[in-house]
């Protein structure tokens, strides 16, 4: 089950200069980069990618948090990608995050959480569009492939 996740390192995590510590722990879960660009979010594709949210009290704060800054858009790819970047994630309310997370290990409230990442395979297939074109997303193999997973 190879899956592709949309992850995005939030402009507090670019701010506290954590881009290289998040991708890095993707990077070292065995997961497969196939596309990143910097940028600034507009409110437009916000108000797409949290469409589940515009009416919740917190929505007006979530859009100035990730409009105040670049964020780094990320598609990662690999065996049940999705749920495995969840759980390198940790908990939606940082302070809860199991330590050895990335929540976990470097936030603590949960208006200022880091990163994000697709909750499950609707959301994925949902979001990754809104971010990326497809000729953004580049199929390559990896030489380490079968360190990493095994063929069935
Ligand atoms: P997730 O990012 O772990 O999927 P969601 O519940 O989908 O969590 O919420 C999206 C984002 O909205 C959170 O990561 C966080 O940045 C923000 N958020 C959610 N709930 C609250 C809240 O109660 N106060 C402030 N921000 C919130
Ligand atoms: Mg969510």
């Amino acid at each position: 089950m190879v899956e592709r996740t949309l992850i995005l390192v939030k402009p507090d995590g670019v701010q506290r200069g954590l881009i290289g510590e998040v991708i890095s722990r993707f990077e070292r879960r065995g997961l497969k980069l196939v596309a990143m660009k910097f940028m600034l979010p507009t409110e437009s594709i916000l108000a797409k990618h949290y469409e589940a949210h515009i009416n919740k009290g917190f929505y007006p704060g979530l859009v100035s948090y990730l409009t105040s800054g670049p964020v780094v858009a990320m598609v990662w790819e690999g065996w049940d990608a999705i749920k495995a970047c969840r759980l390198t994630i940790g908990d939606t309310h940082a302070n809860e995050a199991p330590a050895g997370t990335i929540r976990g290990d470097l936030a603590i409230h949960i208006s200022r959480n880091i990163v994000h990442g697709s909750a499950d395979a609707n959301d994925a297939a949902r979001e990754v569009p809104i971010w990326f074109s497809d000729d953004e997303l580049i199929s390559y193999e990896r030489a380490t492939e079968l360190w990493i997973t095994r063929p069935d």
